[in-house]
């Protein structure tokens, strides 16, 4: 089987995310360290145009977003499961409210003044400016939450997820599942902020939650670098999409030019091929003079999917 290729940075929460699930799921797997800002050119040179962190490379298939990341690996690992107590919608609702709602409010908060005084605090200033610009540009104009409004939102949300682990280890039981690990990386995130830490301490359950998370690792990870991750792409063939049921929701044929571009952030369109769409995700075939043919593979759900018009 091709390796498990993450293409990731330290400090990304998201990728915190899914290194904690390869280490739930005791899987081997090669760590690319990227950029945290732009310009990415070897991300790039493999998904066309998405930027946002991280990335799952198998070979020439590129998976973008942690919530396709996680079915991918979910697939490839079934036991242990991100669903214990079998798929539920319950589970992917409770996920994707802390990908989304949990996560601005804790990066609200920890990007307050003394969060990010603390974060850059080893670095030139010349580091801060290029972060901040990076990111403002990345929200296309939408501003962060502000810090105050942020931290009356997180600490609703911190009561709301502490009162599910009064009872048992973990969110849903004795097992994590998909939304322990989707919860969990915005608050570590803040957890490794020293000065700003003490917002855990009105919600104490939290605190031995944490530690288990933390305590699952991140599975067997060997260094690799950009270089030779495109170069393995380039030497793959993509797996074969042709018999995937289509789902067509847009009126857009397979083997279209088209593009697919996040919702919110980090509008980077990716064009290619449409060469599936299936009820949950779109394969989009594209050459690149470094990766070759590759498949990037985005969720319908977070995405927009547009024709390219002829110029
Ligand atoms: N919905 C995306 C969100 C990913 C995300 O926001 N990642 C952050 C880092 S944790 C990011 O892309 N930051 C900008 C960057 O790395 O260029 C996912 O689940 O993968």
């Amino acid at each position: 089987m091709p390796d498990l290729i993450l293409h990731h940075y330290p400090t990304s929460p998201f990728s915190e995310k899914i290194r904690l699930i390869l280490g739930y799921k005791k899987l081997a797997w090669k760590s690319v360290v990227i950029p945290r800002i732009m310009p990415k050119p070897d991300v790039l040179a493999l998904t066309g145009g998405y930027r946002r962190t991280p990335l799952l490379q198998i070979g020439a298939d590129i998976y973008c977003d942690t919530a396709l990341i996680c079915d991918v690996l979910e697939h490839r690992q079934p036991a242990p499961s991100l669903y214990p107590q079998g798929d539920s919608g319950a589970i992917r609702i409770v996920a994707q409210w802390a990908d989304s709602t949990l996560f601005w409010a804790a990066m609200g908060y920890s990007f307050s003044p003394a969060g990010a005084a603390f974060m850059f605090k080893d670095q030139p200033p010349e580091e801060a400016k290029a972060f901040a610009e990076d990111r403002a540009k990345m929200r296309a104009g939408a501003g962060r939450m502000p810090a105050a409004d942020a931290t009356s939102a997180y600490k609703s949300y911190l009561r709301r997820v502490a009162s599910l682990v009064d009872n048992h280890p973990f969110l849903t039981g004795q097992q994590p599942c998909l939304a322990d690990f989707s919860c969990y990386h915005s608050l570590w995130f803040t957890q490794r902020i020293p000065p700003l830490a003490g917002i855990f301490d009105a919600t104490p359950s939290l605190a031995g939650w944490m530690r288990r998370m933390a305590a699952l690792g991140h599975g067997s990870m060997k260094q690799f670098d950009s270089t030779s991750a495109i170069g393995v792409a380039a030497r793959s063939t993509p797996v074969s999409v042709e018999k995937n049921t289509f789902q067509d929701d847009h009126g857009i044929a397979l083997g279209s030019r088209v593009t697919v571009t996040a919702e919110s952030f980090g509008l980077e369109p990716t064009e290619g091929e449409l060469v599936a769409a299936t009820r949950t995700r779109y394969s989009l075939r594209r050459s690149d003079p470094r990766a070759g043919t590759v498949h990037v593979h985005f969720p319908r759900v977070g995405f927009h999917l547009k024709t390219v018009t002829p110029a």
